[in-house]
């Protein structure tokens, strides 16, 4: 919504005709006799090796997992193997031109564009480049396995070492790309360019476009080429990396040195299949899938259909298009038409096709046709076609032999308590105050003293009360909405890679103006809007992330989630772990806990992201926290869900009777903090409910002679239970609340471990009051709902000890309890 924009009734109104522009299909008709001035026969019989090691490697997968036999060694893969038998020309064709600069993000179908990539990068680095590489990554492991019985050059060394890396990383062996913990569909390999490739059909789209966007804004070299499926258009996350990237503002708004369009490509390996569903004819109305870039933008995303089958077709298109992107007018959208004989995987009887129509493409196999082409130009005899095949299956038989044996290529042991790989790698638990190189500086447009919101709250009061203690108007105090900014306001003039959007996050200055004075601070490729694609925003944080920027994405409700979950559960929280502790993920993802809007907009979600493996879940109650918190978040490179609760936007702070300083401090993530000291019952509250505790503690400490120790969890994952079993040892009790529905909250799990850790020390089982397991209800009717003081002292009342006298505001006793719970409610 920028000012600069205005739209006019006039030119909104007025009465044209929208025209397309045509789209090229298979335009490229040369062959090799027309090629030959242009590439050697040594860079056309190498485009022919690179085919010939990569059907070699997938038949070999096939053999395995078909029959559990390659060449008369027995092998049992347990895991997938989704073999590209069929599409090697694709993927040749694509590296041949690519630097190692340039990455590619792939699917679960992209062996073969790993090794493409690999053959590639090798081709290209000098020797002592490559030998560094080998050597470097993880401490050379993968090296000292092939390095024993090389014989010829570095090169030769190098190709043994991407299919020894790749082979062994699909079966799980410690000297994978990715100490074995990626496996066959998330296997990578950074330093050739070749990217995480994804599991989840399209998971690739929005994580490569935040790959372009930490290369655009950080002015690094190299394009970004995300290799996704032709079905994948049917995902609501493609499309929406689309949309994110091909916004307008990068063209318009950004300032001179940052303009331009994203470096990317969406590859579409169309190879007219999911797995058995058909997008042409059946499950989509595209036709021709190169069509749908002509909607987009109006440069139709120079959308085209390139002959996949032929490699010479593919490398012509990806020289035109890098043009394309090195003319800042990216991103582009390419239909890459291939065909996979193997099926979606071996276990595939092929029941959605007929044998004819494989053997149609059989005929113009790539690997046949090209050949073909070679011999028929005097490039080559057949008798070198069979000399390159039978090198490369001595290759593929060579790493075979290592990546299976256990002595050679062992399993790292997980079951070890201590030290065991994934626990080590499942966060990276590093601190990195700036990813910037050396010497960079933030890109700011006012000094930090010049900026208004700055200058506004060294005015307030930083502590809720004055100096003689009289309770302070909130408007006069900084609040927990101002204390966020200033953590991140100096995360932004610390880290130049430092990047923040989300919906309305400029100009308006976030949903709930925690972003407000950030818009005159900051130029636009470091604070902008985004497109109403929660499943972007975070996807494309996940790519800014292990690219090596830092980023703070913002849903504006935790409610939104939903629509970013794959995003969330599976890409933020796994490729650290997934990498084998190669990627950080520096990615803060924002969300706030509604109350006022109705039951889509008032939601809890924190047991939702505890509970999935590798991400950290805060939830600040308090200016010191919230600053401490994030501050932490800011210089930590683990993924943070950093929940914010619009109840207490405006809380000034009660318990540091100094404020949240101006300066930088830590809280360190995972401890929770003893709010009040009290001495015969612990209440340990999540969120917002802190301050209900605190109300709940007054009137029993007042009216019930009940001194209440009140400790805020402030974190939920990590959590240290060390202060809470303290407290219980003391009082001897325990009464846990929050704002999520009870069923399955974070309060459950917390309670279950108390119970574990400090069974012999209670009196009684610790006692839940969440919110109801129900929708959230109006804002007029939410003392209904959400669990208040009385709700609290209900629940001491009924299951902790009776309290003299008090009369119950609800029912809650264990018979309602058990009502409850049998009707689901
Ligand atoms: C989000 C999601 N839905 C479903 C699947 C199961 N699945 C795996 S591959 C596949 C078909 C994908 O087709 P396409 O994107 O064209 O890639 P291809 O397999 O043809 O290479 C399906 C449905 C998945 N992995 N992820
Ligand atoms: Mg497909």
């Amino acid at each position: 919504m920028p000012k600069s924009i205005p739209i006019t009734p006039a030119e909104s109104r007025a009465s044209s005709t929208l025209k397309f522009d045509p789209i090229p299909i298979n335009t490229y008709r040369k062959s090799v006799a027309d090629e030959l001035v242009n590439f050697s026969p040594k860079d056309l019989m190498r485009i022919q090796r690179d085919m010939e090691v990569i059907r070699a490697f997938e038949n070999m997968l096939n053999e395995i997992k078909l029959r559990g036999n390659y060449k008369g060694i027995e092998y049992n893969h347990r895991g997938p193997a989704h073999l590209s038998i069929g599409q090697e020309a694709t993927a040749v064709g694509q590296a041949y031109l690519l630097d190692v600069d340039d990455h590619i993000y792939g699917s679960h179908r992209s062996h073969g564009e790993i090794l493409a990539k690999g053959l590639s990068a090798i081709d290209k680095l000098e020797d002592t480049k490559l030998m560094k590489i080998m050597e470097d990554y993880f401490g050379g492991e993968a090296l000292r396995v092939v390095e024993k019985d090389a014989k010829g050059t570095v090169k030769d060394l190098g190709v043994d070492y991407l299919v020894y890396g790749a082979l062994a990383e699909i079966f799980a062996r410690d000297a994978g790309f990715n100490k074995g913990l990626g496996g066959s569909m998330h296997a990578f390999f950074p330093p050739f360019g070749i990217m995480p490739n994804n599991a989840i059909v399209g998971g690739s789209a929005d994580i490569a476009t935040g790959a372009a966007l930490y290369k655009h804004v950080n002015k690094i070299p190299g394009i970004v080429i995300a290799n996704i499926g032709d079905a994948s258009l049917g995902c609501g996350p493609t499309w929406e990396a689309i949309c994110f990237a091909t916004m307008d503002q990068f063209r318009m708004l950004w300032d001179e040195a940052h303009r331009g369009g994203l470096p990317l490509i969406f590859n579409f390996v169309n190879n007219f299949y999911g797995m058995g569903g058909q997008p042409v004819g059946e499950t989509m109305g595209f036709k021709i899938l190169a069509r749908l870039g002509a909607g987009v933008n109006p440069e139709q995303m120079h959308a085209e259909r390139v002959d996949g089958y032929n490699p010479l077709a593919m490398i012509d298109a990806v020289a035109r298009k890098k043009k394309v992107i090195e003319e800042k007018r990216g991103p582009v959208l390419l239909d890459t038409v291939t065909y996979r004989f193997s099926g979606h995987s071996p276990s595939d009887a092929s029941s959605y096709r007929e044998k004819s129509e494989i053997e149609a493409w059989q005929k113009v196999d790539p690997l046949l046709t090209f050949a073909a082409d070679l011999i028929q130009n005097n490039v080559c005899t057949q008798m070198d076609i069979d000399a390159l095949r039978a090198s490369a299956e001595d290759v593929i038989l060579k790493a075979f032999k290592k990546a299976i044996d256990l002595g050679i290529s062992p399993r790292s042991n997980l079951k070890q308590s201590k030290g065991n790989l994934l626990e080590k790698v499942m966060f990276s638990n590093g601190r990195v105050e700036s990813f910037g190189a050396p010497g960079r500086k933030p890109e700011v447009l006012l000094t930090k003293e010049e900026n208004p919101r700055v200058k506004q709250l060294s005015t307030r009061s930083r502590s809720a009360v004055d100096d003689k203690g009289q309770k302070l108007s909130k408007a006069k105090c900084i609040g927990i909405r101002d204390a966020l900014f200033e953590a991140i306001f100096d995360g932004f003039y610390r880290d130049p890679t430092l990047i923040a959007y989300g919906e309305e996050n400029r100009d308006w200055g976030g949903a709930f103006a925690v972003y407000r004075g950030l818009t005159e601070a900051l130029p636009y490729h470091r604070l902008f809007n985004s497109p109403i694609s929660e499943a972007a925003i975070v996807g494309t944080a996940v790519g800014y992330g292990l690219e090596g920027g830092r980023v703070i994405a913002e849903l504006m409700y935790c409610d939104f989630m939903g629509r970013a979950g794959d995003e969330i559960f599976n890409q933020l929280a796994k490729w650290q772990s997934m990498s084998g502790g190669l990627l950080k993920m520096p990615v803060i993802l924002r969300v706030s806990v509604g109350s006022k809007y109705g039951a889509q907009h008032s939601q809890d979600w924190t047991a939702i992201a505890a509970h999935i493996p590798g991400l950290k879940v805060v939830f600040p109650a308090t200016p010191y926290d919230a600053k401490g918190l994030m501050n932490a978040a800011l210089v930590g490179t683990d993924p943070v869900i950093f929940f914010e609760s619009q109840r207490l936007y405006d809380e000034p702070e009660h318990f540091v009777p100094a404020g949240a300083p101006t300066g930088f401090y830590e809280v360190a993530i995972g401890e929770p903090d003893v709010k009040k000291v009290g001495k015969d019952l612990t209440i340990l509250t999540v969120g917002a409910t802190l301050y209900r505790a605190i109300d709940a503690a007054k009137e029993l400490e007042s009216k019930y002679g009940i001194s209440c120790e009140i400790i805020d969890a402030r974190s939920i994952v990590p959590f240290n239970y060390e202060k809470v079993i303290a407290s219980v040892k003391k009082t001897r009790k325990i009464v846990l609340a929050s704002d999520a529905c009870e069923r399955g909250s974070v309060l459950q799990t917390m309670a279950a471990k108390i119970t574990q850790f400090a069974f012999d020390e209670l009196d009684a089982p610790p006692v839940i009051v969440g919110a109801r397991n129900w929708i959230t209800p109006s804002d007029e009717q939410e003392d209904a709902f959400f669990p208040f003081a009385s709700d609290i002292l209900d629940a001491i009342h009924e299951h902790v000890i009776p309290l003299k006298g008090y009369t119950v505001s609800r029912e809650s006793g264990t018979e309602d309890l058990l009502r409850r719970n049998r009707e689901g409610v």
